[in-house]
């Protein structure tokens, strides 16, 4: 009789020592101690053979011996869980396929922007930049552009607060103006990037926006190379096969031209798009002022050049056929991802 209670005891010891290192064998330890036909149903069998004034003695003990192996049991399934969720090489399938990655898209601005520079890099002119935040000086005076011109105005630029005479270029030609102030001609650069003019009269007009000018210095630079080289740039970006140069007027320039590319008005998109003459309108250039180049350290009875300038935005819309400029700065994906095959 007193063997059942050292037996029940001698049972817990090995309880105690039972050591499952993993799922499998906590399995073989389930049954073995708490199946249902597990030794723990034996030990409750020998309550028979317990007097009555022992039997509630035993049957505490039987508690505690199940109460040790259920509780070993619980935590030991809880580790082995734990253990199979977290990563583990074995278990990994070194041959199933990845997840897929969604991939972004280039900016059709930026698309174009490299399109543009690219063609322009064939022809030998390399990427120059500068800041975005510059001076009075670089944007305006350099440019021949009067301290009582329009555009300096407060409607058009925005001026640093509490930084007099700093600005936010209104263009990319302070780049060039740096430029011609560090280097010696010949010069042959284009300067792409953003700049920013305050435009909030109308809705479709924005504060920022991305431009490309290009400038090009030697000794002998003449209207006829400025002819043939946006021609040789317009025929390339656009398939053009006639450009027709009107005279303009810029500051910086002189004489100073628009260019336009030939549509023809053939089909109705492009009769509406060039409103019926059949000439789009491109970019604006000019002989570079000789009050410029003085005024940048270039002696303009050595040197002559031409430059040229166009807002990217305006071209990517041409490029790609978008019928509204908001497109670009919405940056909603359902428009970007459709240029996600360009480069
Ligand atoms: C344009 C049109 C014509 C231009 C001029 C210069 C510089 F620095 F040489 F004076 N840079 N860019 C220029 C000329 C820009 O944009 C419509």
């Amino acid at each position: 009789m007193s063997d059942v209670f050292a037996n029940a005891r001698q049972i817990q010891a090995e309880i105690t020592a039972e050591n499952p290192e993993n799922a499998e064998q906590l399995e073989a330890f389930r049954i073995k101690y708490l199946g249902s036909k597990g030794i723990l149903k034996n030990l409750m069998g020998e309550m028979a053979s317990v007097p009555n004034d022992r039997k509630r003695e035993y049957g505490q003990l039987v508690n505690a011996v199940k109460q040790t192996a259920e509780e070993k049991f619980l935590a030991l399934r809880e580790q082995f869980e734990a253990q199979a969720s977290a990563f583990d090489i074995r278990t990994l399938d070194l041959t199933a396929p990845g997840e897929p990655l969604p991939i972004g898209s280039r900016h059709p601005v930026a698309v174009t922007m490299n399109r543009i520079v690219d063609i322009f890099s064939r022809m030998g002119f390399s990427v120059a930049d500068g800041p975005e935040i510059e001076d009075d000086w670089h944007n305006f005076t350099a440019m021949n552009t009067p301290e009582d011109h329009p555009a300096r105005d407060m409607q058009d630029t925005f001026y640093v607060v509490d930084a007099p005479g700093m600005l936010l270029r209104t263009h990319t030609s302070p780049v060039q103006a740096r430029v011609m102030e560090n280097r010696k001609p010949p010069i042959r650069i284009i300067a792409p990037g953003r700049v920013y003019r305050n435009e909030t009269i109308s809705t479709r007009s924005h504060c920022q926006f991305h431009q490309v000018e290009g400038l090009y210095i030697d000794k002998g630079v003449s209207f006829a190379d400025l002819k043939q080289t946006l021609f040789n740039f317009a025929q390339e970006m656009f398939g053009a096969t006639k450009i027709r140069l009107r005279p303009s007027f810029f500051p910086f320039t002189e004489p100073s031209a628009e260019m336009d590319i030939w549509l023809g008005t053939d089909t109705e998109k492009n009769y509406r798009l060039t409103k019926g003459t059949g000439w789009l309108e491109i970019l604006g250039c000019g002989m570079v002022d000789p009050a410029v180049l003085e005024m940048c350290g270039i002696d303009p009875t050595e040197y002559s050049g031409f430059a040229f300038g166009m807002g990217i935005e305006r071209q990517a819309l041409r490029l790609y056929e978008i019928g509204d400029i908001r497109l670009l700065f919405e940056n909603d994906v359902r428009f970007l991802r459709q240029f996600s095959s360009a480069i």
